[in-house]
């Protein structure tokens, strides 16, 4: 459903400041929006690898603005790693710069490429493979938050403005209930009512941070357990990658956006929803690892809320699901007919638990501020 014809990366790596000579790339099959590849190269008698990625402009409609949030937050993650005495190649992003000195490179096709270095000996994991990883991955979004607290500069660009503005994504599944695109809306019924019947829930955060009761911070966004390589030797997460939609929101869309995925029992697209549940455990693991590094800097209306958000991070990112399945599958890559709608169920399955076990949820938080 996505079966684009491979790119020829050997002339895309052509483009950018990459020492050696090219071998071979292959695809990186993961994440719902860019085209991910890795690339080796030989230099020296050595082999190196790289990441290549082609950004989804039609997601990101200003790819420009988006590579100077990215060049910003990796120069200064740097700085900071340096300054500690880190390896800085390996706990942030490191950007190959194109032959004519640009974060990326535009190709004759339009496309809009990238390329970083590949961080050896740590990978990424879709799923939770080891309860410890659920630690290190919460520990490593918080710390890249305590870190960004700090960036100096301008406002980072929005890109893309209401990512996470959760009554913005109710009001577009109505439009898309209303407009029923793809005809499909009839088929959903249970699924589109358990969406109406929370929407009270969408408005928390956003009217908070509009009140100025929640502040706003840097935030990454896209806090899933697959956005932070975990050392393969330690168990450490070492790097926190895909800064795509790292932008001004709130503490909150990041903690309730790591526990969707970081705290199921099952994958994102489980079509058997026996199998899906919410891990209090796993939860307990996040909550831990989040606040051992951002305790010291959240404030009330921030911690008051962190159990709820991630209902409320579940029940967007369900809704945002549901309104792609309405619209035709028009946003996020599909590997099979009803996908998105499979992961709308799972999201709700989810949200549903915790819902069920909120107070169980606050105790956790509450032991751990
Ligand atoms: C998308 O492409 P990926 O997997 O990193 C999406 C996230 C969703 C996620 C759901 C820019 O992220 O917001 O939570 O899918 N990213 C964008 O798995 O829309
Ligand atoms: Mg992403």
């Amino acid at each position: 459903m996505d079966a684009k014809p491979l790119p020829e990366l050997d002339r895309i790596c052509a483009a950018f400041q990459c020492p050696g000579v090219w071998i071979s790339s292959c695809p990186i099959p993961s994440g719902h929006i860019n085209d991910t590849y890795c690339s080796e190269f030989e230099a020296s008698g050595r082999r190196f690898k790289y990441v290549n990625q082609r950004i989804n402009h039609h997601v990101f409609r200003e790819p420009e603005k988006l590579m100077e949030n990215v060049e910003r937050v990796t120069r200064f993650a740097r700085q900071r790693i340096e300054a500690e005495g880190g390896d800085a190649d390996r706990r942030t992003l490191t950007i190959i710069p194109a032959r004519d000195g640009k974060s990326f490179y535009r190709s004759p096709e339009g496309d809009y490429w990238r390329m970083f270095r590949f961080i050896s000996g740590a990978r990424t994991y879709d799923q939770v493979e080891d309860v410890r990883h659920v630690y290190a991955a919460a520990r490593a979004f918080g710390r890249f938050q305590k870190m960004l607290a700090r960036l100096p500069g301008e406002r980072l660009h929005e890109t893309i403005p209401g990512f996470h503005h959760t009554r913005g994504r109710y009001q577009a599944f109505l439009a898309a209930v209303e407009r029923d695109a793809a005809g499909r809306a009839a088929s959903v019924r249970p699924e589109i009512d358990f969406v109406l019947a929370r929407e009270k829930d969408a408005g928390v955060v956003v009217d908070g941070l509009a009140a100025g009761r929640i502040p706003e911070r840097v935030t990454h966004n896209d806090t899933k357990l697959n956005n932070v390589m975990i050392d393969d030797a330690t168990g450490e997460g070492i790097c926190v990658i895909d800064l795509d939609t790292v932008m001004p929101g709130s503490v909150l869309y990041d903690f309730g956006d790591s526990v969707r995925l970081g705290a199921a029992t099952a994958a994102e697209d489980e079509r058997d929803l026996a199998k899906v549940g919410f891990d209090l455990g796993m939860f307990d693991r996040l909550a831990a690892g989040y606040l051992d590094a951002a305790r010291d800097f959240l404030v009330p209306a921030e911690t008051e809320l962190l159990a709820f958000s991630a209902g409320l991070l579940t029940l967007e990112c369900g809704i945002r699901f549901l309104t792609d399945h309405l619209q035709g599958d028009v946003y996020f890559k599909i590997h099979r007919p009803g996908h998105n709608l499979d992961r709308a169920r799972t999201q709700f399955r989810m949200v549903a638990e915790m819902e069920r076990r909120q107070a169980a949820m606050e105790a956790v938080v509450g032991r751990y501020l």
